[in-house]
């Protein structure tokens, strides 16, 4: 029964691999803020103590890295992503977002990805606050987006107009990265964001 819902090309694995291209930052809450930029008409700017006062939601959604490991199950529980996208007003030309992590990292995702009810900016992980090693004080959650999308130690979301590449997309991964379209390298996978051939 379970095959069903395995994404192609995964394995289950019990425990998370941590990842940190540029080492796991340190954070100070009293100077951490996360932004709200870009194409808005209202640009936000949060500081911890007040993202812990929005709403939230939880979600229990399976994860997994384009390297091909994946985990049960998770829970998570964070302030909707749709929320975010009323609070900012954001424009109508928006089609990415590019998110910004405290250690330089970068991630890149179709605006119309984020639009699912079970996106969320998850402050917990399995009931307790983040652990800095998985990306406290804030990383996106996009369960149908392969991992590397999840910008940990969250700083800014940034809507454009225009695409560009985040950290892995310009090292060759894939714009979107759905993970139900194996679509790991541009090129791969899903119709949508193929890249056309070049004559
Ligand atoms: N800031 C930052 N976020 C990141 C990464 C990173 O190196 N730096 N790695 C990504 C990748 S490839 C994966 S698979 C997940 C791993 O999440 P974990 O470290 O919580 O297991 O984080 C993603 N987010
Ligand atoms: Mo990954």
């Amino acid at each position: 029964m379970q095959e069903v819902q395995r994404p192609p090309n995964q394995k289950y694995i019990k425990n998370f691999i941590v990842y940190a291209e540029f080492g796991i930052p340190e954070v100070n809450l009293e100077t951490y803020r996360l932004k709200v930029s870009g194409e808005v008409e209202n640009s936000l700017s949060f500081t911890y103590e007040e993202l812990m006062k929005l709403p939230r939601k939880e979600i229990v959604e399976d994860f997994h890295c384009v390297t091909g490991w994946s985990i049960k199950s998770v829970k998570w529980e964070g302030i909707p992503f749709k929320l975010l996208i009323e609070m900012a007003k954001v424009k109508n030309k928006v089609n990415w977002v590019m998110f910004y992590s405290l250690d330089g990292y970068t991630s890149i995702i179709p605006f119309e990805d984020l639009l699912k009810d079970n996106v969320i900016v998850a402050l917990f992980m399995n009931g307790e606050k983040l652990p800095l090693k998985h990306g406290f004080p804030a990383r996106p959650i996009i369960p149908h987006l392969y991992a590397w999308k999840s910008a940990k130690w969250l700083t800014e979301i940034e809507f454009i107009k225009d695409y560009v590449d985040g950290y892995w997309e310009e090292r060759g991964y894939h714009e979107r990265g759905n993970v139900w379209e194996e679509e790991r390298f541009k090129g791969q996978g899903g119709k949508h964001l193929r890249r056309r051939p070049v004559l």
